[in-house]
């Protein structure tokens, strides 16, 4: 039985992410499904959100900490370059794909049709709308920064890598991001060949229903 607990429900973006770096290493884990503000959750994480992370005594909260303490400890490909600038320019993707991307395209439009809180359930059109201006050029910055090598850093899967996939492949499951993903040449091709990786395919969480306008 591995020790090494990855907690939150599969669907997550973030739980996704950890999946896929441990899947990389090569790291034996066992997945706790358990939802944001669960008191398995919340026994780790002071806001309550997922993923949360045990291994024997050390306890994590914050996807880009499991993923660098998960490639720092278990054999397998580094998932950071070595090379300092190369490292840093991972960092750079992770931190704007946690402060302006996720935020954006996640929380605000993808949730708005997903988790829309309207009293009759249908998605959040105040919401959505209001995300759809900034959203091209979000895309048109991620087509650019994998059109080189089809990597978002050098030539190699990183964990800038895994931090992206989920959230374009969920991006391809509503309408307008979905025709902005269809437009975005490079990064069309880039989800293409992620979600055919190994460790990305056995870790794709059951797909959510196709949302429509
Ligand atoms: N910065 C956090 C974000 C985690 C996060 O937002 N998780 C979402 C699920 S994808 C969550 O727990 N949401 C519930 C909430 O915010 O209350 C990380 O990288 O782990």
């Amino acid at each position: 039985m591995p020790d090494l607990e990855i907690i939150g429900i599969p669907q997550s973006n973030y739980v996704w992410t950890c999946r896929i770096v441990c899947a990389e290493k090569g790291a034996p884990y066992k997945l706790i499904p358990a939802a944001p503000h669960s008191p398995e959750v919340n026994a780790v994480h002071p806001f309550g959100k997922i993923p949360v992370m045990r291994h024997s005594d050390v306890t994590l909260y914050e996807s880009r900490a499991i993923c660098a303490y998960v490639d720092r400890v278990f054999d397998g490909p580094p998932l950071v370059p070595a090379m300092p600038h190369l490292a840093a320019q991972v960092e750079q993707w992770i931190s704007v794909i946690n402060t302006q991307i996720d935020p954006l395209l996640v929380r605000q439009y993808l949730l708005g049709y997903f988790f829309p809180g309207t009293p009759d359930g249908k998605p959040d059109r105040t919401r959505i709308d209001a995300a759809l201006p900034q959203m091209e050029k979000h895309f048109a910055m991620l087509d650019r920064g994998v059109g080189k090598t089809g990597f978002l850093v050098a030539s190699a899967f990183s964990i800038a890598d895994a931090t992206l996939v989920p959230i374009l492949y969920y991006l391809t499951k509503a309408p307008e991001s979905k025709a902005m993903m269809d437009n975005a040449r490079n990064l069309n091709a880039y989800l293409k060949k992620m979600m055919e990786r190994k460790s990305v395919a056995e870790t794709t969480p059951p797909p959510p229903p196709e949302r429509h306008n």
